[in-house]
């Protein structure tokens, strides 16, 4: 298979191409969802019920992924290659709210759950970063009458970003990666059949099976950095 047989590929990536970077899963054994009721932390109704529980829950997580151990692992760096090497085009897109591809050197990337490092106003929807802790007390500078800033992160219920963006690309894709993503959340979930209705072909890297597996033309099982290095490398090298 080599990549030159293809115009667009799409990669969708979720929190299982971070796992082996040490940022914890949503679904796995010890993951996210086994501490916290998605509800109640990722949700417009949590953070209007307990905006302090919702902003704690984001702060861990930000603390949790700056501490310096954290770093992209060798499938963030094979996308980037990928990416570098690739003659068509070529959109990542990202469920993950952790910035490793971006630090891993990816350019084109769209975080459709938004990210962990930035906060939103409400009111304007401006975007500024935001690496310490969040409080209530944290105040837009936008706006005349200032609102209390936001994670800048889609909950359960809330529109996806980028969708315009990805589903044009997903319609001209003939190339559609999955890696490390239960296929579990939608619309992430349902690109695979978007690239497939135009007729691209798909590929799902895994640890597990997920959800949506036997919507893909091949699923291989295992680890991310395992995986993703030699995809790329035998779509680099026409193995
Ligand atoms: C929407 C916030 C309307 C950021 C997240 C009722 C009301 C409203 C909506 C719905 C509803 N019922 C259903 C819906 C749709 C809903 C949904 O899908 N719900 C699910 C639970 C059924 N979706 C929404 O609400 C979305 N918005 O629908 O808007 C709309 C949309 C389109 C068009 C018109 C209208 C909003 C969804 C976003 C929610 N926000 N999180 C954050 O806190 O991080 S979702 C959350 O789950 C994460 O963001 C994450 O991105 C996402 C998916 O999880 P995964 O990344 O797949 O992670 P998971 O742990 O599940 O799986 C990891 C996988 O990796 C596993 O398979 C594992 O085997 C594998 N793995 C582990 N280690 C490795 C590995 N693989 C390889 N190597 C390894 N080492």
């Amino acid at each position: 298979m080599s990549v030159n047989q293809y115009k667009k590929i799409v990669v969708l990536t979720g929190a299982g191409v971070s796992a082996e970077s040490g940022i914890r899963t949503f679904r796995d054994k010890d993951g996210l969802w086994e501490k916290y009721k998605l509800e109640d932390v990722a949700s417009v109704d949590g953070y209007k019920k307990n905006p302090d529980l919702v902003l704690d829950f984001y702060n861990k997580r930000r603390q949790d992924f700056c501490r310096k151990e954290i770093k992209p692992n060798a499938a963030h760096y094979a996308l980037v290659e990928l990416e570098q090497q690739f003659s068509g085009e070529f959109l990542l897109v990202t469920q993950n709210i952790d910035n490793l591809h971006e630090q891993a050197g990816s350019k084109n990337v769209i975080h459709m759950h938004g990210e962990l490092l930035k906060a939103r106003c409400p009111e304007s929807n401006q975007v500024i970063q935001c690496t310490d802790d969040q409080s209530r007390d944290d105040l837009c500078t936008c706006c005349q009458y200032p609102s209390a800033l936001r994670p800048h992160i889609v909950w359960f219920g809330e529109m996806p970003l980028g969708l315009d963006i990805i589903y044009h690309h997903l319609s001209q894709a003939d190339l559609f990666i999955a890696i490390g993503t239960s296929g579990t959340v939608y619309p992430a979930a349902g690109f695979v059949e978007e690239a497939k209705s135009v007729g691209a072909y798909s590929i799902e890297l895994n640890l597990d099976p997920s959800e949506i597996h036997s919507h893909f033309d091949q699923v291989v099982q295992g680890k991310a950095t395992e995986l993703v290095p030699k995809l790329v490398s035998s779509l680099l090298n026409g193995a």
